[in-house]
C-alpha cells in the first residue's frame, strides 16, 4: 500500500524547487510500472485527513500487506495517532519523503513516523518512491 498525506495532491502545481514537477499521478503511473516488473500489487491513496491515514494503516494490517510506503506529509512531524497506528499493525512501514526534511526548517526535523518505521527514504524527489518500492520488494526475501 502507498499512502500519501496532506497536500500531496498539490504536487507538480507549486514549489517545484522543493518537490519537483511530477504530479502524484505521474509518480503513481511509474510506481505501477515498477510494481508490475517486481510482481507486486499496489494500492495507492492520498488523503488530506489524518483519520483516513490511520484507517488505511489499519486496513493494510488487516489485509496483511507486504509493506506500506508512507509519505504522511506534514503529519509526519505532528501525528502521534499515525505513530500509534504504525505500532498497532504488523506491517513494515517505509517512510518516504520527496525532500530531505533534515535540511529544512527545524520543525521538520522531528518525525513521529520514523519512531516506528522500518526505514526512511528521503531527499531524492519522486525517485524516493521508486527506491522505497525496491526496499519493499527486498522485504520478500
Ligand atoms: O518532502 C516530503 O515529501 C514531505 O513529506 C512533504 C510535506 C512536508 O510537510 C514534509 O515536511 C516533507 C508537504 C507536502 C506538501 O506538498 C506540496 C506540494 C506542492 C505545493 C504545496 C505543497
Amino acid at each position: 500500500m502507498v499512502l500519501n498525506g496532506p497536500n500531496l495532491n498539490l504536487l507538480g502545481s507549486r514549489e517545484p524547487a522543493i518537490y519537483g514537477r511530477d504530479t502524484l499521478d505521474d509518480i503513481a503511473v511509474r510506481l505501477e510500472e515498477q510494481a508490475a516488473t517486481l510482481g507486486l500489487e499496489l494500492d495507492i491513496r492520498q488523503s488530506n485527513h489524518e483519520g483516513h491515514l490511520v484507517d488505511w494503516l489499519h486496513e493494510a494490517g488487516a489485509r496483511g500487506a507486504l509493506a506500506v510506503l508512507l509519505n504522511a506529509g506534514a503529519l509526519t512531524h505532528t501525528s502521534i495517532a499515525i505513530l500509534d497506528a504504525i505500532k498497532g499493525i504488523n506491517v513494515p512501514v517505509i517512510e518516504v519523503h520527496l525532500s530531505n526534511p533534515h535540511t529544512r526548517e527545524e520543525f521538520r526535523h522531528t518525525s513521529f513516523v520514523a519512531r516506528a518505521a522500518k526505514g526512511t527514504i528521503a531527499g531524492f524527489g519522486a525517485a524516493s518512491y521508486r527506491l522505497a518500492l525496491d526496499a519493499a520488494a527486498a522485504l520478500r526475501q
